[in-house]
């Protein structure tokens, strides 16, 4: 390999190969590492799949003589022994002399890696491409700051007015076929993928992951009412194959229950929306994509369930219809939080726009 980076171009180039695990290593984070000797790349990797090696590990094994070299990774190097050895051992033993993190790992069997590195007597700077460094691994920081409830994630799609849908009530296709690529991609990276009653209903929609990218577990498929669900769906009709689950409001449980029976769809009363999150991460759901509708996404922003946003802008105005984002309580400008933007992209003629309400940083 005869790339030459700097630090930071290194770091950017491990965040890029971190997503290469996408899909493939929930509930672990995603991480790239990038060796560098004297700006020259030597050695690069990323971790994979759940329970296989370490993007350090993947990396030494291209450079096979790493000794002097820079270890450039998006998230500390772990102390600990769990499915495989320590990757802090495997940098001091490798004679690594300097090793770049973009930032701790939060989670308290892992961390500790720096200390091990700088009692070792390495180089170690902490803290490059933070921002991005937290952004990639925004659902698996959640899972360790907050194991209440699964890390929320939005796809709209809508026109530059902001509709989902025109005001026949069509959804079909507001974004190009690019972006409808995008969205197999992204449903292969989360644990649950969910929608409300109207849109199962309208849509009738599949909501499974048909592409490039095979998930690990097959995300499990979520539908929020308050009521009843028609049995005639595609959801309905392919439960014993793709695990569904069908939360309802206490009030109608044994009625869709009974009407629903024998499907192998599972039907869950849940007084609120928030309660239904808590169950889903009691279930081993740290997270869910909601795909809409309007109705089901204005709910969850009202109650801050939010915590990022994928907008697909299309480049057409419809003048009415389904709005994704309904009325919301007024808020003055000079009181509007601003979201973080952590990813914007050209997906044919639409426009991809990533926001998290906060960036999960270490303390
Ligand atoms: C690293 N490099 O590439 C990853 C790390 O059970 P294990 O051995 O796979 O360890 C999983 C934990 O290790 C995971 O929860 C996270 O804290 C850390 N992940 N650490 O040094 C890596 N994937
Ligand atoms: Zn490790």
């Amino acid at each position: 390999m005869t790339d030459r980076l700097s630090e930071s171009e290194a770091m950017r180039r491990a965040i890029k190969l971190a997503m290469g695990g996408w899909g493939r290593v929930a509930p672990n984070p995603l991480v790239g590492a990038v060796l560098l000797r004297n700006g020259s790349v030597i050695g690069e990797g990323f971790h994979a799949r759940y329970g296989e090696q370490h993007a350090e590990i993947a990396a030494l094994a291209v450079a096979r003589d790493a000794t002097g070299a820079t270890c450039v990774v998006n998230l500390e190097p772990c102390a600990h022994q769990g499915k495989t050895p320590p990757c802090a051992s495997a940098l001091v033993s490798a004679g690594v002399k300097r090793v770049v993190v973009g930032m701790r790992d939060p989670s308290p069997d892992a961390n500790g890696g720096l200390e091990h590195l700088r009692k070792a007597g390495l180089d170690v700077e902490v803290g490059v491409l933070a921002e991005e460094a937290a952004a990639l691994n925004a659902p698996f920081l959640w899972s360790v700051r907050r194991p209440d409830r699964p890390f929320v994630a939005a796809k709209v799609a809508t026109s530059l007015d902001g509709f989902l849908a025109d005001a026949s009530g069509r959804a079909k296709w507001v974004s190009g076929v690019e972006s409808r690529d995008f969205v197999h991609w992204l449903r292969a990276g989360f644990d649950g993928i969910s929608v409300g009653r109207k849109t199962a209903e309208t849509d009738d929609p599949q909501l499974t992951v048909r592409g490039a990218v095979p998930p690990r577990v097959t995300p499990t498929r979520v539908v929020f009412t308050r009521g009843g669900l028609k049995k005639d769906l595609h959801l309905v009709k392919t439960a014993r194959e793709v695990p569904t689950v069908v939360f309802t409001d206490p009030a109608s449980h044994a009625q869709t229950d009974a009407a629903l029976a024998g499907s192998g769809v599972e039907i869950l009363p849940a007084a609120g929306r928030e309660d239904a999150l808590v169950a889903l991460r009691t279930k081993g759901i740290r997270s869910l994509l909601v795909e809409g509708g309007g109705n089901l996404i204005t709910a969850l922003m009202q109650d801050d369930l939010i915590d990022r946003i994928y907008w697909i802008q299309a480049p057409i105005f419809l003048g009415s219809g389904t709005r994704a984002f309904g009325d919301r309580s007024p808020t003055l400008l000079a009181d509007a939080g601003h979201w973080a933007v952590t990813d914007r992209q050209t997906m044919g003629r639409d426009t991809l726009l990533v926001v998290d309400r906060e960036l999960c940083l270490p303390a």
